[in-house]
């Protein structure tokens, strides 16, 4: 195999990047070369992203990815989130960012038209609110489908502004709500019985696929080639996070770990019994044909937006002090349920990890520290309860954690996670997604072998830490079942 050199853009909630990312036989490099902070944009429309911003960064970096003559460009991105174009192709507003608070009450609309049962058995997902269906609902209710003729999810969105070219890739169509969970189309009569139009959906087409070559325009402002290939990536990032994901075995479980934390496994087929169902797991697509088992927790948000009001409160203190301030505290005194709803919106987060804490009586953290030690060992929790929940319910045995993302690089993390799950961790690569962009690309141009031959590479190449449990297994079965306790008697007094 001869080397091979592409640009990736890899979008997360919380930053952007583009890398150029160099294959060979016993190679694989990543340059960061751009790189930009993301976050949600309040507007009087409600919480949206600023797509034409985050557009221009994309040509920013391509344009520093010219100097590296890369044969094609692959963009992913999270999860859920849409732009609609009118009968001429423009794009009707600003994208909504998933936690914008108008899919209140959908879930409930939803249960009029179809049972939770036949949703779960016809999509595979697991019910979160941010999903695309209860997005696409509250826009239809308010009227804003009318002019609306193409929903594109964010990177197959940018991949029109790049090529001209229409269409869904489907590891991030399976995140909808609105795709078949069996097939590899769009669940066309769900959609109609929710009343939503099927003429919103574009051709689904799988990751490796061209999407198209770069239009002329775009060579101008990047200094890229016209008609340089646009691969379709698995632009779901979790789908590339997974990717590569450097297990050496089959028996592994995965944390894609930044503002959210995937927790599960990856199957050759979904898993759609009802007690998959009442565990609210999710079947997302994976490459090759692959199911990604997992739940969606709430992972760093919890974190980013403590640190965010702490810094408006005028507090100068860096993450890194922070993290080794809470590694001193004693453990256990505070733990909660992290996957309360209550949590999603962007809010005042430590005076809501305050009150979640009084409502269950869980000691209230006084200090930052106390705060940080409060999410970390409550995240770590849900990694525990979530990897045995997937392994119990796939009936799949795990003899290893793989942390993957921004969070892996968080020691404290990882090493109350590996305690927790009382199973080894290993941590990184923290640029999995960008990692498993570049793979898919160098798969697609015939510079690198399949899913198994790309863990090994990423094995072989990229640094990785092993964090063995430490004990404490009582511990965290006591306090699995303190907060499963809190969390009954909350639900019993609301
Ligand atoms: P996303 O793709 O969702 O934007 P990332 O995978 O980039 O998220 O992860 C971002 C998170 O990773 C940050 O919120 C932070 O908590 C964590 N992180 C990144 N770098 C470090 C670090 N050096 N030490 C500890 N945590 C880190
Ligand atoms: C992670 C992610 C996750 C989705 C969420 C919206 O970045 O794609 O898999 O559920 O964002």
């Amino acid at each position: 195999r001869t080397d091979f050199t592409c640009a990736a853009v890899d979008l997360g909630a919380s930053s952007g990047r583009v890398v150029a990312g160099e294959v060979a036989a016993g190679k694989l490099e990543l340059t960061e070369l751009h790189r930009f902070p993301n976050s949600p944009s309040r507007t009087e429309a409600g919480l949206r992203w600023d797509i034409s911003r985050i557009h221009r960064e994309v040509l920013t970096g391509l344009d520093a990815a010219s100097a590296y003559a890369p044969a094609s460009v692959g963009i992913d991105s999270w999860a859920v989130d849409h732009g609609l174009l009118d009968e001429t192709g423009n794009l009707l507003a600003e994208p909504y960012h998933h936690r914008d608070t108008r899919t209140e009450g959908m879930m409930e609309r939803v249960r009029e038209l179809v049972t939770d049962e036949e949703l779960y058995r016809v999509t595979g997902l697991q019910r979160l609110p941010i999903n695309t269906l209860y997005q696409l609902l509250a826009s239809e209710e308010s009227g804003q489908l009318e002019s609306a003729r193409t929903m594109l999810l964010l990177p197959d969105l940018l991949n029109y502004w790049l090529t001209g070219n229409i269409g869904a890739e489907i590891t991030n169509a399976s995140t909808t709500q609105l795709f078949d969970v069996l097939g590899d189309d769009w669940a066309h009569d769900l959609v109609r019985r929710l009343g939503l139009p099927t003429r919103l959906l574009p051709p689904p087409h799988s990751p490796g696929r061209c999407a198209g070559t770069l239009l002329a325009e775009v060579g101008t402002r990047t200094g890229l080639p016209a008609g340089l290939p646009v691969t379709s990536v698995a632009s779901h990032d979790t789908a590339s996070a997974v990717v590569a994901v450097p297990a050496a075995t089959e028996r592994f479980a995965y944390i894609s770990c930044g503002t959210w934390s995937l927790v599960g496994l990856e199957l050759d087929s979904p898993v759609l019994t009802e007690r998959s169902r009442a565990a609210n797991f999710t079947n997302e697509r994976g490459v090759e044909g692959t199911t990604r088992y997992l739940r969606n927790t709430m992972g760093l948000w919890l974190l980013q937006e403590c640190l965010r009001r702490w810094r408006e409160l005028g507090m100068r203190r860096e993450l890194g002090e922070l993290l080794e301030g809470a590694a001193r505290l004693p453990a256990f005194r505070s733990v909660l349920h992290t996957d309360d709803p209550a949590f999603i919106a962007s809010q005042d987060m430590p005076t809501a990890i305050a009150t979640a804490c009084a409502n269950v009586g869980e000691p209230v953290p006084e200090t930052p520290e106390e705060t940080v030690r409060c999410v970390l060992e409550s995240l770590a929790l849900a990694h525990r309860t979530t990897v045995r929940d997937a392994a119990r319910l796939a009936d799949h045995e795990v003899e290893v954690v793989h942390m993957v993302g921004g969070g892996s690089r968080n020691d404290l993390l990882c090493q109350l996670t590996a305690d927790a799950c009382g199973l080894p961790v290993v941590a990184g690569p923290a640029e999995a997604t960008a990692l498993g962009n570049v793979l898919v690309q160098a798969r697609a141009h015939g510079a690198a072998g399949d899913r198994a031959a790309a863990r090994e590479l990423v094995a072989e190449t990229q640094p990785l830490r092993r964090f063995e449990p430490t004990g404490g297994a009582q511990e965290w079965s006591a306090v699995e079942a303190r907060v499963h306790g809190n969390r009954q008697r909350d639900h019993g007094v609301r």
